[in-house]
């Protein structure tokens, strides 16, 4: 089983700046925890990160036919992006989005996510352990 682990804008910075939002772990730690998890449940995980929305776009197609699951934490993109909502439609395969922290407890304009409908669920508000409870609901074994 592969799943591909997506991360937008700035999720890089994790660990660097407002650690009372998104803890004090880096995007290089969040990898390697998810690698761990990964190994020690038998399925392989590609990391992706990028700033830029077409980048993101590229990436979900490229999954076609060749990925089982994608945990996708958009960042900022979450609440601008019909091109992600689009490009997660086209290539059919089960989503689950990630939060580090709970957008719908912070400003307004974070209450609206244009991916959660295709989507299977979203986890928010778990820190970086919602990247593994999504992958444990991808892989189906409802592990931690
Ligand atoms: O809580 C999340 O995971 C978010 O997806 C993070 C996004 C934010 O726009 C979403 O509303 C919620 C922002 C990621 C920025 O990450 C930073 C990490 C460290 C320092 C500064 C930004």
């Amino acid at each position: 089983m592969k799943l591909l682990i997506l991360n937008g804008p700035n999720l890089n910075m994790l660990g660097i700046r407002e650690p009372e939002i998104y803890g004090t772990e880096t995007y290089e730690s969040l990898c390697r925890k998810v690698q761990d998890y990964a190994a020690a449940h038998g399925v392989e995980a590609e990391l992706y990160q990028s700033n830029h929305e077409g980048d993101l776009v590229d990436k979900l197609q490229a999954a076609y036919g060749n990925t089982d699951g994608i945990v996708i934490n958009a960042g900022a993109y979450t609440h601008t992006s019909i091109a992600l909502y689009d490009a997660l439609k086209a290539v059919g395969i089960p989503a689950v989005e990630v939060h580090i922290s709970d957008p719908d407890a912070r400003e307004p304009f974070r209450r609206v996510s244009y991916l959660r409908a295709a989507c299977i669920t979203a986890i928010s508000g778990h820190g970086t352990d919602g990247y593994l409870e999504a992958m444990a609901l991808l892989i189906g074994d409802g592990a931690k």
